[in-house]
Order: C-alpha cells, then structure tokens, then sequence
C-alpha cells in the first residue's frame, strides 16, 4: 500500500467527530511496510510551506511569544491508534446469534448473553435485507431505529456513522434517534437562555480571547476544565502549550472541581475543590458577595442587562426567605465561606476569563441548566467582553479561538467536507426520538418531550412541541439498527437500556461496528467494519491548533479479516435488498450516489474553499494544503468586545437582546417549571431527582460520584489499548488478575470505610452496581468519589439492578433527564454508595461471567462471544 508505492509516510487525520464532517483530528504521518503499520508520528506541514506561505501568526504580550509549531502536537491516544486497528477484540467476520432463529424463536430475552456463529457477507445481508422489508411491510419503516450519533473516527467518504439512514431514507424512512448536546447539556438548556448563545457557551465569540487574555488578562478560571486530558481526544497538546505560556506570563490558573485533575495537578496555582453538582451554590454565594459588598458593575448591567432586579431579589433571599451566603453554600458545595469570600473579591479586582473544554459533571448532571445560567449571570456582573474578562472552550473546534487561520469563523469546520459522500442526516425527519428517551420508547411508548433537541437549533426550538414517539398511526419500534453501539457505557441508566434491548417489542438488531464490544451484545447479526486505515478519504485538522489543513488520506493496509467500510457494509446490504423491486429498486446506486470513492474525494477537495488555483493533482502529490493566517486577524475583536462597548450595536441573540437575567422565553413558555425558572436558582430536588447529599436519600448512597472524560480512552474507546493498559494509573489489577477501572477514594472516607489501595469495591445505588478497583488519593475531596466513564461493559447481571465487572458507571446513572422540560442526559454528580467485595467470592457464585474469554492487556477479546466457526 501507501509507502511501498510511494515511498512517503501516509497522512491520516486522528480524531473522532460526531458529524461526519471529517473535523476534529489532529494530522499525522503513518510509516507502513508490508501491510503492517509501523508508527504512527506527528505530521510536518513544513515539507511543501514555508512559515511565508502560511502568514504564519504570532501573539505577542508581555515581552514574550507565543508561535505555531510547523509538525504537530499529537497526543499518546493518536501514538497508540494502531492498537485499535490490530486488537484483539476487533470483529473478524459476519456474526449471528445462535439463538436468533428469523424464521423461528427470536429469544429476545437471551440477548446480552448469548453465542454468535460466522456467517458469509451474503448471508448477513440476506438476513438484513429480509428484516428490513418485513418490518417495512408490517409495520412500517418508522418501526426501524436508526442508533448512528456517536462520535466515530474522522472519515467522510466512509463516513463513520449515519450510512444506514442515508439507505433508508431512499426506500421509506425510519425513526432517528436523535442526539441531545450531551457535551454541553447545561449551555444548551440553561445559558441559551440568558445570552442567547449556541451551541455552547461563548462558541460564537471566541475569536482572538487568547490573544485578549495575554495581553489583559490576569486570570482564568479552569471551571471543570482539563486541558492535559481532554483535548488530547482530539487537537493534541496545543491547550496544554498555552497553559504553560499562561504561567510564564504570570497569568493565575484557579481550578474548581472536585479532583485534582491532570491538568490541576501541572498547572494550578489554586484548587478549590467542590463537591460534584454544587457549583450553583458557589456562583449563588459569589453573587451574594458582591452584591453585599457593591463590587459588581451595575452601570453595566443598566445598559447590557434585563431582570438583574429579580436576580438581586433571590440571591438576597427575597423569594424564599433564604440569603444565598457564603456560610448556606458552604454547607451544599464543601466549600470554606472564607474562601469563597476571598475568591469573589479576588474575581471582581481582576480581569478575569472562564476556560472551559466543555464543563464537566455539572454541565451533564440534574438540573445542569442552573449553573450554566449562573456562570454567565457572574460574567455579565463583572462586564463580560471588558478586556481580559471572556468565557472561552479550550478545545476542538475552537481551540486557540484566534482567526489565526482561515476560514472564518474559525470555529467551523471546513465546510466543504460535508459536500463529499456521507451518511449522516441533516436537518430533521418526521420521526425521532430524544437519545435520552430510547428505553422508555421501547418499553413504554409512547413518550412525549420539547424540542428536536440537536446542537445548533435555534433557542425557541426548546419551546416547540411537544413531540411524541410513535407518530400518530404509525407502530412502535420493532427493529434497531446501530453503527455506535456504546449506548450501555455512554449514557443515561445504561441497565434499563439492557432491559430495552432484550424487550419482546424487538424482533431485529444489527449492529455494524469494527470491535466486538458493549451494546454488540445485544445484536442478532453484526457486520464487521473497518478502520480509517483501511480505507481512502479526504480529512481535514482544523483542531490541532496551529494550523488548519485539509489533506488526502491513502488506504494504508488492507482491511483486517473480512471487513468492509461502514459505507459498503450498508451497500452490501442496499444491493440485498434490490431485488424486492418497488422502493428497493436501483438502491445501491442510489445509495452510493453514482460517484466512486475517488470521485468524492475530489468533490471534498473543490468544495472546500481551497483557491482556486490549486489543482486537485497538485494537492494529491503534495498530499495536503495548509490554509494561510488571515492578513487582518489581529484586527478581529476579541470575544464580545463588540456587545461590551455597542450593547444596541451589536446585541445578543436574546429576545431582548441583552442578558437576560430573568428569561422572558421560559417565563413565557413554562410559566410554572420550578426546576428550571425565568430566574436562575439552587435546585434542591424534584420527583425525578433526589441527587443532593442533604436529602433523606444521601443517607443510603452517602457519595456523589464524579464521572469524568476518562484520561486513557475516548468515551467507549481505546479501552483495548495494550499500551494505555499497562500505565498503572489506567486500571488497578485484581487479586483475580482482571484489570479493574479505578475508582478514587479521599484517604479521609477510606479510612471510615475500610478500603484500601487495590482493593476491589462495588459502587451502587438501587439500579445497581459497577466494580472498581480502588486507588487512594487526596487528589479527591472527601464525600466524592471519581471513576473515568465509558469503560467495557462486561455484564455479571444484566438489566435493571444488576452488577458489571467492567466499571461502566453510566448503567447506574439516573434514567431520567436533566429536568421536567429538557431532555438532557444526567450521566455524572449523582449519588451512589460504595464497599468492598471479595472476587474469589463473586467468581463462584458467577461462574459464566468471571471465565469468559479475557487478556488483561485488552480486556474482553471478540472470540469471548464466538463459539461456531471461529
Ligand atoms: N458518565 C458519563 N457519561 C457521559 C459523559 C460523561 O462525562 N460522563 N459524557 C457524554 C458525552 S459529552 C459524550 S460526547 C458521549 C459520547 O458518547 P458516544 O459518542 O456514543 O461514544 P464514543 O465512544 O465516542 O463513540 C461511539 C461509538 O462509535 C464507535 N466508532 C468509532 N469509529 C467508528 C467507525 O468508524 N465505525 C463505526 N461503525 N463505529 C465507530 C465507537 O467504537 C463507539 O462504539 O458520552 C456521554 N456520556
Ligand atoms: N481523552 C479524552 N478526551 C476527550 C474525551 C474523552 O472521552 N477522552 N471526550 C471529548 C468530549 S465528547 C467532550 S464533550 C469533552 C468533555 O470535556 P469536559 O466537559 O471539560 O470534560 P469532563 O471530563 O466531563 O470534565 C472536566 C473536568 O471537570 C471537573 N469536574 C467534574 N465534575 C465537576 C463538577 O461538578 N464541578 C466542577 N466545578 N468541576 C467538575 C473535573 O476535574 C474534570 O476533569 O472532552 C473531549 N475530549
Ligand atoms: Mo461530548
């Protein structure tokens, strides 16, 4: 392949992108011999450019520089891809469940724990075919479940997910399930509400507020931030460079969150540590504070606000007879009512900028709408888009939020790449379901709920509806089919989602994926796919930071076993089904557009607003081509500095235009929503949540769990990487040799537990338990406890109440969503309780679950589940 031909190492962009954009990776060079890969290593964009070419930028301040480099800042989940093309656990071939008869029993109910057996390609797609115009004839095409939202390698042409859906679309339709924000749930519910923004937080102003905070800056709040671990999944260490630039410029980096996260641990100058989902506590009292002491800027909010008066009302207590005071949150948040006093007052003498990646746990818990609003209330007291005083992402898309490169607005993809063969669905279709919502929908349908609740639908979108699942006269789910199985790991009450996938409403699914793992349990017939090695496709990294480049990636090795890309999976499939006549007539034509792979590539390249005079075969002998700087970047005001000093000028997308301190929308809308009102507020409790320590149901699950972006993987991914696996932070080895997801306990609540370092314990609440190994640390606050999501589900009882092995916390997340009216996911903050359990113990009452096939340098291997053929 590649290197043999040419000579030259492949270029591949490493990533994941939820759009199929192509978007969010960061270039590197691969060196493959012989059909092997041999390294994966950064990528040089000075090979064909020299720093002239490219107008390379520069930000100066304080006497000092700070410059792109000219290869790029991968990260050690980039390095160690290849272990995800060459694991163990990788699908080899077409697979059915051996107790799925489609002509005979289904057995619903044995999915999750059944065998699978080798079947051909053409059997596979026999099958599928068959299903798919069966339950098209009997119940109608908004019976199949389309799963295809996750987040996938960056690939266009091959298009991670969403294939299916571009299928069926030519011969019927089908149910989406469609995807809340879940990266920024509380931006989307609650901050849009009080500036109008989307789809997260500052997201539409975020050019040049690192130049701004260099130059004016004398501070950053990393609220829930981790620069050293979540930009790595995407962009690389750029955000890290930065961070260190920050403290050469004598810029504070003040930390609040509940652990000493990676990048705490390197870069703060102070922790203040909060318990998880409390921070509106925290907000309420610094509001509290400055009001009280008059260090809030109220000629501000006369001209740049409206509702501040209700605000001022409630936080002194007007409403409910209760002061929000420092010494009241200290008691919810664990915070010192010194510290939070000398921490607001520090904040309103300072030019200060809030760093997010997206928020952490209070952003995806409870009530998540409530401090996102609070957060921007504070900025808005203190003068939002003043120099140096901006709420800025520290990552992806947006990364150094300088229109350093083109085109702009920087944070946008090149958009070009959308133009290029791919699946995923844009806009909406008639019929869909909430992601949150998929249990209940198979369950229990109907379901009803606001809102078609994508990232980037306009805010009154959240007032629409409400929508309903089934459609009138149309049939509840009958079939899924899913290209992410990772629902199980990855979102909210994964065990009734066990539950769901084994209901007799559900006579198919298939799942297409490239490793054998998690919901791949529950499918009756699962094609195997490939990895973006295997293939060839258009990428472009306008996230890695420096530079933004759209490049040509070459088939590296040929695909592993018999897989096929997700696109020709389906077409596979789409060809099967021909032969029905009717509405399957011509379908695999039509599903493939009538272009080959090449002749996509090449409709990304023309539209993706390279100039013209670059032609398509210079391009592909150079293989990439780095967009320049902008000539006027500097120019470009920084943050919302345009709102700061012309609020009529330039006003916000807010009814009013202004901050909105009291929503007039949701005043509107939901007059009577206590969980989520015209006013930001603390929200105790509701009938669907009882996450707070204080509350009678703190007694029996005393510790709120934090559940963070893992550090060694990317969600429901890397968890198979060898080379991750034998960091000892990574996972903590049993005494049974199984390599357990660790789980952080303060030495304080350890002592009065009884566990120790490599113990093996049990976190749980009543819809069950997941297993940890235990690690001592202060690097969490004593009542919390910390386990990375998205670890391998390897169910010891499945369902509702049931036990994983593998860590997987997101089974034992509380069903139901953010709040009445918003559909949220509430996957972190919430209460559980923990002890120790002996595994020598639950191996002999689990003789099944604890032999099954396992290599602790990958965990879980896909022949665990084969047992015919293989
Ligand atoms: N507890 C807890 N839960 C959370 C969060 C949290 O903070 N805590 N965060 C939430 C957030 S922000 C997010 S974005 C979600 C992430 O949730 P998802 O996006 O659903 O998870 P991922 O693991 O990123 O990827 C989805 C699936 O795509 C697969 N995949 C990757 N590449 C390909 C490909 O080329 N082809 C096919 N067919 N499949 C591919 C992966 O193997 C995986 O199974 O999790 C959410 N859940
Ligand atoms: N390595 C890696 N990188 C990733 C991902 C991944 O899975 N792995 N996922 C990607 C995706 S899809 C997203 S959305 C982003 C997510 O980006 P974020 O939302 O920023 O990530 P989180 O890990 O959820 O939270 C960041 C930090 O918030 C802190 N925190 C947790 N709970 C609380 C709380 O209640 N209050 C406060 N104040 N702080 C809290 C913790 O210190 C945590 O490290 O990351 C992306 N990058
Ligand atoms: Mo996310």
């Amino acid at each position: 392949m590649g290197n043999n031909v040419t000579g030259k190492p492949i270029i591949k962009g490493l990533g994941f992108d939820s759009f199929g954009l192509g978007s969010n990776a960061c270039t590197v060079d691969i060196d493959e011999e012989n059909d092997k890969i041999l390294r994966i290593r950064p990528f040089h964009f000075d090979e064909h450019y020299t720093p002239e070419d490219l107008n390379a930028w520069k930000i100066e301040a304080r006497g000092q520089t700070f410059e792109p480099g000219f290869k790029t800042l991968m990260s050690p989940l980039s390095l160690c891809y290849k272990k995800r093309v060459y694991s163990k656990n990788r699908i080899p071939y077409p697979l059915k469940r051996v107790d799925w008869d489609p002509e005979g029993n289904r057995h619903p109910e044995t999915r999750g724990s059944s065998g699978y057996e080798r079947i051909s390609w053409d059997e596979a797609s026999e099958i599928v075919a068959k299903e798919i115009k069966r339950i098209h004839d009997e119940y109608g095409p908004y019976s199949i479940l389309c799963e295809v939202d996750g987040h996938g390698e960056t690939k266009v042409v091959h298009a991670a997910h969403g294939c299916v859906t571009k299928m069926l679309e030519l011969c019927g339709g089908f149910t989406l399930q469609s995807r809340q924000p879940d990266s920024w749930e509380g931006w989307y519910w609650g901050a849009k509400h009080i500036w109008g923004m989307d789809p997260l937080g500052q997201q539409s102003f975020q050019n040049n507020v690192i130049k701004d905070i260099a130059e004016n800056g004398d501070a950053v709040l990393f609220w829930g931030c981790d620069v050293e671990t979540t930009p790595l999944g995407w962009g690389g260490y750029m955000a890290s460079r930065l961070c260190f630039w920050f403290t050469d410029l004598g810029i504070k980096q003040i930390h609040i969150s509940p652990d000493v996260n990676y990048t705490n641990a390197v870069h703060a100058d102070k922790w203040i540590p909060v318990l998880p989902n409390t921070d509106a506590a925290l907000q309420l009292a610094i509001a509290y504070t400055w009001i009280t002491e008059g260090t809030y800027d109220q000629e501000y909010l006369d001209t740049h606000a409206v509702g501040f008066d209700h605000f001022r009302y409630y936080v002194l207590g007007g409403e409910d007879g209760v002061p929000k005071t420092p010494k009241w949150a200290e008691k919810i948040c664990g915070v010192p009512s010194y510290t939070i006093k000398a921490f607001a007052r520090y904040w309103a003498k300072h030019a200060v900028s809030i760093a997010h990646c997206n928020g952490g746990s209070y952003i995806r818990s409870c009530f998540a709408h409530e401090p996102a609003r609070l957060e921007v209330a504070l900025l808005g007291m203190q003068g939002v888009g003043k120099p140096g005083a901006n709420q800025f992402k520290f990552m992806e898309w947006t990364l150094f939020g300088i229109p350093t490169v083109t085109p702009l607005p920087p944070s946008t993809a090149i958009p070009s790449i959308g133009a290029a063969y791919r699946g995923w669905v844009t806009g909406t279709v008639p019929s869909f379901i909430p992601k949150t919502m998929i249990p209940e929908a198979i369950t229990n349908p109907p379901v009803q709920w606001y809102g078609h609740i994508g990232a980037g639908f306009p805010r009154e979108d959240q007032f629409t509806g409400p929508f309903t699942f089934p459609l009138e006269g149309n049939d509840r789910l009958h079939m899924v089919w899913s290209d992410s199985p990772c629902w199980e790991t990855c979102w909210n009450g994964g065990n009734a989602m066990q539950d769901a996938l084994r209901h007799e409403s559900i006579e198919c699914i298939v799942v297409q994926h490239p490793w054998m793992e998690n919901d791949c349990y529950f499918a009756d017939i699962i094609l195997p796919t490939n990895t973006k090695f295997e293939t060839a496709d258009i990428g472009t990294d306008n996230d890695s930071g420096q530079w933004n480049v759209i490049f040509y990636e070459e088939q590296a090795i040929k695909p592993v076993g018999e897989s096929k890309s997700d696109k020709e999976a389906v077409a596979e499939v789409a060809r099967a089904l021909e032969k029905f006549g009717g509405a399957y007539e011509d379908l695999y034509n039509r599903y493939l557009g009538g272009k080959t792979d090449e002749e996509w590539i090449e409709v990304g390249f023309k539209t993706s607003g390279v100039p013209e005079d670059l032609e398509y075969d210079e391009f592909k002998e150079k293989g990439y081509y780095p967009f320049p700087t902008r000539e006027d970047w500097k120019e470009i005001p920084a943050g919302l500095r345009e709102f700061y000093e012309d609020p009529e000028g330039h006003p916000l997308r807010t009814p009013t235009g202004k901050l909105e301190y009291y929503s007039t929308g949701l005043a509107a809308t939901f007059p009577d929503d206590e969980e989520r009102p015209p006013v930001p507020h603390w929200i105790d409790q509701s009938p669907l949540h009882q996450e707070r320590q204080y509350l009678e149901r703190g007694r029996q699950y005393p510790f709120l769990l934090v559940s963070n972006h893992p550090h060694f993987r990317v969600h429901a991914q890397h968890d198979d990487v060898t080379w991750l696996r034998e960091i000892e932070t990574c996972k903590v080895t049993g005494p049974d040799g199984y390599k357990y997801e660790p789980i952080w306990v303060n030495p304080i609540d350890a002592g009065k537990l009884g566990l120790k370092s490599g113990d093996i314990a049990k976190i749980y609440n009543e819809r069950g338990g997941v297993l940890g190994g235990v690690i001592v640390s202060e690097r969490i606050i004593p009542g919390a406890i910390y386990q990375d999501h998205g670890a391998r589900v390897d169910s010891i009882v499945m369902g509702e109440g049931g036990l994983d092995r593998g860590g997987a916390n997101n089974l034992i997340a509380p069903i139901p969503t953010t709040s009445k009216n918003t559909v949220g996911e509430v996957t972190s903050g919430f209460l559980v309780n923990i002890e120790k359990v002996d595994v020598f113990a639950l191996a002999e009452e689990y003789p099944e679950a604890f032999g099954r096939d396992y290599d602790p340098d990958c965990g879980l291997v896909a022949t665990a589940r084969i047992v015919e053929g293989a």
